[in-house]
């Protein structure tokens, strides 16, 4: 009796990566990229799959991730095994979770329990940031050991979210100076808290209570003094500096210009600002829920610039934020979601759920209604990523050496995505009934099929822990 295959040859698929596009073979042994080449031959130990026709991309890297975090008294309803289910069924092998620092702990202690609650579930490899609520010189301390001894090179700090998450100005000024003298990365939540937390008071008060003033309340200004204060401090400290869900043209025009003058500011935005606009806000109806993200969804002009801005390289990276919450109170056991805001929109949880469709959803708006290269497409959703958060060539790319993290991807497939269909626990997708063109429909993590067709294949628990070194930003 023969033993199984120890290797995956993919024969004939058009490699993809931020550079380059060809037709090859590409050889995965013990877990990594072991050949790229023509013709390649091998023996009985290794098993041959035909990607005639389908596309050779590197596993997606989403490092915006939402999975079992705790938001107020509320949890998101993805656990590390439904989350990272759902990511490899999108195509995506590596994500960027949050580690929240609590009142009491440590960033060393909200790391460590960040890996005792994923590492038994995650099914794909996983790293987190740092949220950083409290800056004094032995959370700094803490911070330098995390980079240097944990792997864990980015800190997430929040702008808004007054008394709960946010940071004020010095604290933000002390992490982006030693972290980027350390080679790391501060991410910033750039909206202007104190000012939108008035908002939200005088519009309650004035008895305006659904959906629809979640947007209202925080105005596109806020998000671009925020995003302008953050830059001249990183300017100050002379340090790199990230900027999370970006939504609309008054954060946008800050980081353009600032790139300009030649400050280290690098950009995500998401599919759903790409893919909805705030139209969808002008009912009273809690349905609208749904679409209560932050920032809220922008104008149809925001959408033009950022598509500008993903082109012309303005903005590096479209990550998900999957922040899934259920509409369905119960939902799965899930309490407290979005109808804990049924009176009230100021206590609606923030977030949408978006992690398994991410790379169809921008293959089709972006590439194949021609506002994206093949090249972009993977430099965004997998290369840049894994650049600038620590992770690359080991992730983000189809070479010699890296993981074998690779998606075939089929471009000429269609489907209509439904919630049902899903792999995430969230009881509803944004995208419901929507058509697209693309499928992924072979994944691959460290040269082990995850993923084939709609066959899971993958196990909770065989994801790892990456440790991610500096920042490489250019
Ligand atoms: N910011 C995020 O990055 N995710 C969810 C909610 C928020 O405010
Ligand atoms: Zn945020
Ligand atoms: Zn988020």
């Amino acid at each position: 009796m023969s033993s199984p295959p120890t290797a995956t040859l993919i024969r004939n698929g058009r490699v993809i990566t931020a550079s380059d596009d060809y037709v090859a073979d590409v050889l995965m042994k013990n877990g990594i990229i072991d050949t790229i080449g023509q013709n390649i031959v091998v023996g009985d130990d290794t098993a041959i799959i035909d990607a005639k026709g389908l596309y050779v991309l590197p596993g997606g890297v989403d490092t915006h991730v939402h999975l079992e975090n705790v938001i107020g008294p509320t949890i998101t309803c993805d656990t590390f095994a439904s989350g990272t289910r759902a990511a490899a069924f999108g195509g995506t092998t590596t994500i960027v979770d949050f580690a929240l620092q609590t009142e009491t702990d440590s960033p060393l202690g909200a790391i460590a329990r960040a890996q005792r609650s994923a590492q038994s579930q995650v099914a794909v490899d996983y790293s987190v940031h740092v949220i950083i609520t409290r800056v004094d010189d032995q959370v700094l301390t803490d911070v330098r050991h995390a980079m240097r001894h944990e792997g864990v090179t980015s800190f997430k700090m929040f702008m808004a979210y007054p008394g709960v998450m946010m940071a004020d100005d010095a604290a933000i000024f002390r992490m982006l100076r030693q972290v980027g003298a350390d080679g790391g990365m501060v991410a910033l939540h750039a909206e202007n808290g104190t000012v939108i937390d008035l908002l939200i008071k005088e519009a309650l008060e004035a008895g305006h209570t659904s959906p629809r003033y979640h947007a209202l309340t925080r105005p596109a200004i806020l998000e671009g003094e925020a995003t302008h204060r953050g830059i001249r401090l990183a300017e100050l400290a002379e340090a790199p500096i990230y900027f999370v869900h970006v939504s609309s043209n008054q954060a946008l025009k800050h980081i353009v210009a600032a790139r300009a003058e030649g400050i280290s500011v690098f950009a995500e935005t998401c599919p759903h600002y790409l893919l909805f606009d705030d139209s969808v806000y002008n009912t009273d109806y809690f349905e609208i829920a749904k679409y209560v993200m932050t920032p809220p969804l922008r104008k149809e002009d925001d959408q033009k610039h950022l598509w500008r801005a993903l082109r012309y390289d303005d903005l590096q990276v479209i990550a998900t934020d999957h922040c899934p919450f259920c509409m369905k109170e119960g939902h799965l056991g899930y309490r407290l979601q979005k109808m804990r805001g049924k009176d009230d929109f100021s206590l609606i949880p923030n977030g949408a759920p978006g992690i398994e469709t991410r790379l169809v959803s921008l293959f089709d708006i972006g590439v194949m209604q021609g506002k994206l290269s093949l090249n972009r497409f993977v430099q965004l959703t997998a290369t840049t990523p894994a650049k600038l958060f620590g992770l690359f060539p080991k992730k983000g790319t189809i070479a010699v050496g890296s993981d074998a993290d690779v998606v075939l991807f089929d471009p000429a497939a269609t489907q209509t995505i439904y919630a049902k269909d899903l792999q995430g626990n969230c009881d509803y997708t944004l995208l419901e009934g929507r058509t697209l063109r693309g499928k992924v429909e072979k994944v691959f993590l460290r040269g082990n099929l995850i993923v084939d067709g709609k066959q899971w294949l993958g196990r909770e628990g065989m994801g790892q822990f990456v440790p991610r070194g500096q920042v490489r930003a250019f």
